[in-house]
């Protein structure tokens, strides 16, 4: 059922319509509501009838108890005053017109229109915010790391600082990697807090696409200023033109893809290492019934960074083996993993939602959280188990958690505290120990640089493969899958039923975040997956070794997919800007504000991006076709919404087919058997 059906307002229709709209909705919830498809993943099944069994209270047992808001699930509610919240739902029976829905207002006035485009707004900044806040410590921790004024930290990738340096006109001549870091952190630090001019990576984008942000007036000047901004524009009595919030929703949604979210990606690389292909392994299974096991969760990658030298301390190992422990068992959870995975290898626990039901095994220590996406109900959970819950940042405490705060100047021993309050905890650990047996293989690491290499060797990195095989139709085209899981839809099944059919249908699939995890838990993160693919994938991840799903990193990393998406387009043979590439961007079971700034980021590249499990703005039909279809008039690339995997692969294969013809590469795709020779020669190119 397409989106757009629900809309049609002629009186005629009305009654039907209303029937579509309801059933759109209800079909979202329906899923989870029957409880037919809670999860597909059978390790987060175990746990949550073990939870179920002991009477503890987790995510997906909520979600069956509690109903979204239906009001505020479709944008309709405005708590921006004391006046209200004022509500403007659409029709909630057959008696009353989407006419008469249009005089709804809010006190002051204000349309469906001006608050579904508020609360996207609002969405936006939250999500532009938390990934700018994340590039600002990043950047604060790398220029003191550099100033040796932090211990444990120093510059990893010299390569890239010193390309870095070139891009950003820094000297380099006889200066040491530490001078040179010091002026490019602190040049990118100014991002944060300029007031006028242009983001340093915004010269990073194609030619045309910067012409098209300056032409619009959406270019971010600053980071904080564009977040700033949104707030005082959505405050009550300000700014009341949905198209005005909307357009200021794209600048500062290109203040966090090209800002924050690009700044903590390049620093970290520099600070920590590039990533590069890792093996390791992924669900509640790598948890070990006689090792210490602390999980680390969130999002900034720097006291994982310290828990993982400090795990492999022999004198830390040494002190576990004192308590009867038979090793340190350091794992992730959520972004924090991807991390820590594409750095060190290191273990996934698992995605957003298992993060509750890690600590359900009964085989936790310690979970030890940073920052983003971290459930209060760690807390309760953690009470019910022998677990300790340990905060690490000031900005996120939880009220029963144990706050520890990592101090970045005293970082291995920060490292080696918090491990120690883990390794202390072991001998709680009681009876009631139950890890499922399930664990599954994968490749990550795959960074901008590194597919660069893989595709083009050593001394000609480049994408031009790529692009040579999407021309010749062996690829049809490349489908960034991200984002986050979401207890309203059956956990991990959209992604994997989607990702399944896109490579089937020869669609390289790049990831990030959780959605990454979900298909690494059903193997499609390994080289051999690429028997799941159609005969032209199959045939070039076969020859290069690649898997037809490629793990891109954390949720922040999607700024390596505008930098991959910017050198297919400079590589040549897929047009000149970004909207031009058969390329599709999808969260389809999205749940975080950092989606919708990151979704947002994609559309205003360029990219046509397609969201399941639910739609905020659905309140406004004006908005809604405005994100819908506008906005493609406008950035080149458009929102879309759609519950069903099935059907957003279908949208994701059209639109490809669609960009393929507008570039004059749809001819009939050769079927071809190949050979070992053919194959060799496959990989040359
Ligand atoms: S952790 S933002 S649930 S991807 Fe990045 Fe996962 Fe979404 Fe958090």
């Amino acid at each position: 059922m397409s989106w757009s059906l629900w809309w049609a307002r002629s009186e005629r229709d009305r009654e039907q319509q209303f029937e579509i709209r309801s059933s759109l909705i209800k079909e979202v919830r329906k899923l989870a509501e029957q409880k037919k498809v809670v999860s597909i993943d059978p390790a987060t099944i175990e746990m949550i009838e073990k939870a179920a069994a002991e009477g503890v209270s987790t995510v997906f047992e909520r979600a069956a108890n509690m109903r979204p808001c239906p009001i505020g699930e479709e944008g309709s509610c405005c708590a921006h005053c004391a006046m209200g919240p004022c509500r403007v739902p659409l029709p909630r029976n057959k008696e009353e017109t989407l006419e008469e829905h249009h005089k709804r207002k809010g006190l002051c006035g204000a349309t469906a229109e001006t608050i579904a485009a508020r609360g996207f707004l609002r969405k936006i900044a939250a999500g532009t915010a938390s990934h700018g806040d994340h590039g600002r410590e990043v950047t604060k921790i790398f220029i003191e790391a550099a100033k040796g004024e932090i211990e444990g930290f120093e510059i990893k990738d010299e390569q890239k600082l010193l390309q870095l340096a070139l891009e950003l006109g820094v000297e380099i001549g006889d200066r040491t990697n530490e001078e040179i870091a010091i002026d490019v952190g602190e040049l990118l630090q100014q991002d944060f807090g300029r007031q006028e001019g242009e983001l340093t990576f915004i010269k990073r984008a194609p030619l045309k696409r910067q012409e098209l942000w300056r032409k619009l007036d959406v270019v971010p000047r600053g980071i904080d200023r564009e977040v700033a901004e949104a707030m005082h524009r959505t405050h009550m009595g300000c700014d009341q033109d949905y198209k005005s919030l909307l357009a200021h929703g794209a600048r500062t949604s290109l203040a966090d893809g090209w800002g924050g979210a690009m700044i903590a990606t390049e620093l970290q690389d520099i600070l920590f290492g590039t990533p590069a292909p890792a093996a390791s392994q992924v669900n509640l299974g790598v948890l070990k019934a006689d090792e210490v096991n602390v999980v680390i969760h969130g999002h900034e990658p720097y006291v994982a960074e310290m828990l993982a030298v400090a795990a492999q301390d022999p004198e830390m190992i040494a002190y576990a083996a004192s308590k009867g422990a038979k090793g340190i068992n350091l794992t992730g959870m959520c972004c924090t993993a991807n991390e820590i995975l594409m750095r060190h290898g290191i273990p996934i626990a698992g995605n957003f939602l298992q993060q509750e039901l890690a600590i359900v095994t009964g085989a936790v220590e310690a979970m030890v959280v940073d920052v983003q996406c971290i459930m209060q109900g760690l807390a309760e959970v953690a009470n019910c188990y022998h677990t300790k819950l340990i905060t690490t940042d000031a900005r996120t405490k939880i009220e029963g958690a144990i706050h520890m705060q990592f101090d970045a100047h005293k970082a291995v021993e920060s490292g080696k505290e918090i491990l120690r309050a883990a390794i202390d905890n072991y001998s709680n650990r009681g009876e009631n120990v139950r890890i499922p047996d399930v664990k599954t293989d994968l490749i990550a690491g795959f960074s901008h640089e590194t597919i660069n290499y893989l595709l083009g060797g050593l001394f000609r990195a480049s994408y031009r493969p790529l692009n040579d095989n999407i021309i010749n139709g062996r690829i049809r085209g490349v489908a960034g899958v991200v984002g986050c899981n979401n207890a309203r839809v059956g956990h991990d099944d959209v992604h994997v039923t989607l990702v399944k059919e896109l490579i089937k249908n020869d669609v390289l699939v790049i990831e990030t975040g959780c959605a990454a995890m979900a298909c690494a838990k059903f193997g499609l993160l390994v080289p051999e997956a690429a028997e799941f693919a159609g005969e032209g994938l199959r045939s070039v991840c076969e020859a290069v070794g690649i898997p037809p799903v490629l793990h891109m990193g954390a949720c922040i990393d999607n700024s390596r997919i505008l930098i991959a998406a910017t050198s297919m387009v400079k590589d040549g043979g897929l047009g000149d800007d970004i909207s031009d590439l058969p390329a599709v961007g999808v969260a389809a079971e999205w749940m975080s504000e950092k989606a919708i700034a990151i979704g947002q980021y994609f559309v205003s590249s360029g990219v046509y991006t397609i969201f399941g499990a639910t739609w905020p703005t659905l309140g406004s039909k004006e908005v809604t076709d405005y994100l819908f279809k506008e906005m493609e008039g406008i950035y080149g690339g458009k929102w879309d919404f759609e519950p069903d995997p099935l059907k957003i692969a279908e949208m994701v294969i059209n639109h490809i087919d669609e960009k393929r013809k507008a570039l004059g590469i749809d001819k009939a795709r050769e079927r071809v058997l190949y050979d070992m020779e053919m194959r060799r020669e496959l990989g040359k190119v």
